[in-house]
C-alpha cells in the first residue's frame, strides 16, 4: 500500500472530509495526488439544439460546438426542467425540479433553499475556485445587461453565494450601430429597432468584442489562464441567440439573403386539433410576421449561433493553451430550446422537443467520443459532474448520476424526462415513442399526445383519439406520480409553488 493510499485509509478511518487535494486516486509520483477535474460550464441563452450542424442543421455553422461534440458525448434527447429562463436556471443549479422550489418565475431560489448549497456553491464548499461569467442565474436579456455604464447593478437575478468571485459583460444590444430592422409587431415598418423580448435583427458595425459575448469569452479566457493552487469549476454564460438577434455584420453574409431560408411545412389547420395553451406565446399571426419576416427571423437567429460558436471556439481554444484541457469537464448546453417556425410557432414556453429539448454535450478527459440517445435531464448534472469530481452529492439534489452514460452510452437511468411551462402550467411527460402535454394539474386546460415515432413533426394530436386513451391514462398517472414525487422533498415552502409564474 502506498503512502497516499495509507493516508486516505487513515482520513477514512477518522471520517474527515476528503477535500479536492486529496480525493483523486490516481497518483503521479509516489507522494502527489492527481489535481483535481476542473469543470467548464458553458451555457447559451436560449438555443435550439435544431440549430446545430452537429445535430443535423445543414445551414446554420457551429464549427467550434461540432468540435466539441465531435470529441466529447453528444445527448440528443437532454431536456430542461422549465421551458424559459429563470426556472430552467435555478432547476440545475439548485438540483430542484421548479415545482419543489417553487421557483417558477425569475428570482434565484436561495429563499427556497436556504443553505442547502447549489452546483457551483458545492464545488465551492470543496475547495474550489468557483465563478461566473455572466448569465448563469436568470438575467434579463436584453434590459439587464444593456451597458448602461459603471455604477448599475447588472446582477439580475444572480446568487452571490454561489461564487468564489462574480464578472458581468454589459452590451449595447439592440442599441448597436449597424442595419437593424423590428420585425415582431412591425407590419408596416414603421417601427424602430426597439429593445425588449422582441424579434429584432441587427447587423452590427465593428468586431466581436462589441458585443456581450465577446467580452464574455475574453474574461473567461482570462481566469482560465490565471494560474491558481485550486481546481475551477467556471460557468461562462453566452446570451446569445435570444433576441436581440445582435452579432456583427462579418457573420450574416452565409445567411443572406434570407429570402432562401426554408421554413418548416405549414399544415392547413394544424392548431385545430390542439387545445388553446398548446398554441404557443408567440406566433407568426400574434407577431404580424409575414413570410419575409419569418425567414429573416431565422437568419437572424443563425447568424446569432453562429457568433456565439465563435465565443465559444475562444474559450476552447483558451483552455487547450492553457494546458489544462487533459483535466478540465468541458459542458455546453442552452436553458432551454426555441421554436423557428414549427406550426407557426416561435421563441420558448412551448413543450414541444424544439423548445423543451437541449443541445447537451459533455467531454471529460480520457473517455472515448460518443452519441447517446437516453433520455437526461439538465438536472442530472449537478450530481453526475460532483461525482465524476470525486465529490459527494448532497442528499437534497433530485436529478441522477448519468456518468456511466459517458463510459456506455446505451447506459439508461430513466424511461422519460419531465420539463414545465409554469407560464401556461403545463407539464410535459417524454417518453420514447410518446410525448404527453397537460395544461394545469387537473387537465382542466387540455391535452395533448404525440406518437413521435409516427408523427415526429407532432402534427396530430391523438389525446382525443378513442385508441390512445389507455396511453393518455397511463401518462397522465406518471405525471401525477413525478408531480408528487418531486414535491417529496426536505423543503417546506410547497405552497409557495402557487407563485406567479410572470415573476
Ligand atoms: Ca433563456
Ligand atoms: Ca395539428
Amino acid at each position: 500500500m502506498n503512502r497516499l493510499l495509507q493516508l486516505f485509509t487513515a482520513i477514512l478511518l477518522l471520517g474527515l472530509p476528503l477535500g479536492p487535494t486529496v480525493a483523486a486516486t490516481e497518483v503521479n509520483g509516489p507522494t502527489e495526488a492527481k489535481r483535481p477535474m476542473n469543470v467548464l460550464f458553458l451555457i447559451s441563452d436560449d438555443l435550439t439544439y435544431t440549430a446545430l450542424s452537429c445535430y443535423g442543421n445543414t445551414v446554420c455553422q457551429t464549427p467550434n460546438i461540432d468540435a466539441l461534440a465531435a470529441s466529447g458525448t453528444r445527448f440528443t434527447r437532454a431536456y430542461c426542467q422549465g421551458t424559459y429562463c429563470g426556472p430552467s436556471r435555478a432547476s440545475f443549479m439548485s438540483g430542484f425540479y421548479p415545482h419543489a422550489t417553487g421557483v417558477l418565475g425569475y428570482k434565484n431560489p436561495r429563499a427556497q433553499i436556504g443553505d442547502r448549497a447549489t452546483w457551483s456553491q458545492h464545488f465551492k464548499n470543496n475547495g474550489y475556485y468557483a465563478a461566473r461569467v455572466s448569465k448563469i442565474f436568470h438575467m434579463g436579456v436584453p434590459g439587464g445587461i444593456e451597458d448602461h455604464g459603471p455604477g448599475r447593478d447588472y446582477n439580475g437575478a444572480d446568487d452571490e453565494l454561489s461564487w468564489t468571485e462574480r464578472f458581468n459583460s454589459p452590451g449595447p444590444e439592440w442599441r448597436a450601430p449597424g442595419d437593424g430592422e423590428t420585425l415582431e409587431g412591425n407590419p408596416d415598418g414603421k417601427k424602430p429597432v426597439v429593445g425588449g423580448n422582441t424579434f429584432v435583427v441587427v447587423e452590427a458595425d465593428g468586431d466581436d468584442m462589441v458585443h456581450s459575448d465577446g467580452k464574455t469569452a475574453k474574461k473567461a479566457c482570462e481566469l482560465i489562464r490565471q494560474q491558481r493552487d485550486r481546481p475551477f469549476w467556471l460557468g461562462v454564460g453566452f446570451v446569445r441567440p435570444h433576441v436581440p438577434f445582435v452579432a456583427p455584420k462579418s457573420y450574416f453574409p452565409p445567411y443572406k439573403p434570407y429570402s432562401k431560408h426554408a421554413l418548416p411545412p405549414k399544415i392547413e389547420g394544424d392548431w385545430d386539433d390542439i387545445p388553446k395553451a398548446g398554441i404557443n406565446y408567440k406566433t407568426s399571426p400574434n407577431m404580424k410576421m409575414d413570410l419575409r419576416r419569418q425567414k429573416k427571423a431565422v437568419g437572424g437567429y443563425y447568424a446569432s449561433v453562429a457568433y456565439m460558436d465563435a465565443q465559444v471556439g475562444k474559450v476552447l481554444d483558451a483552455l487547450k493553451a492553457s494546458g489544462q484541457e487533459d483535466n478540465t469537464i468541458v459542458i455546453f448546453t442552452s436553458d432551454h430550446g426555441y421554436h423557428l417556425g414549427e406550426h407557426d410557432f416561435w421563441a420558448k414556453v412551448s413543450l414541444r422537443d424544439e423548445s423543451a429539448g437541449v443541445p447537451l454535450i459533455i467531454r471529460v478527459p480520457g473517455k472515448q467520443p460518443a452519441v447517446c440517445h437516453s433520455f437526461v435531464e439538465l438536472l442530472d448534472l449537478y450530481p453526475t459532474v460532483a461525482t465524476l469530481c470525486g465529490l459527494d452529492v448532497p442528499k437534497h439534489v433530485q436529478g441522477k448520476d448519468i456518468s456511466a452514460m459517458l463510459d456506455d452510452p446505451n447506459h439508461q437511468v430513466r424511461e422519460f424526462a419531465f420539463s414545465v411551462a409554469p407560464m401556461r402550467k403545463g407539464f410535459l411527460i417524454r417518453e420514447d415513442r410518446f410525448a404527453f402535454i397537460q395544461y394545469e394539474e387537473d387537465a382542466s386546460a387540455g391535452t395533448e399526445l404525440f406518437d413521435t415515432h409516427a408523427d415526429p413533426q407532432g402534427y396530430d394530436n391523438l389525446a382525443g383519439d378513442d385508441r390512445y386513451q389507455e396511453v393518455l391514462a397511463r401518462m397522465q398517472s406518471t405525471l401525477t406520480r413525478k408531480l408528487a414525487e418531486v414535491r417529496d422533498n426536505d423543503l417546506s415552502l410547497q405552497s409557495s409553488d402557487r407563485e406567479s409564474p410572470k415573476g
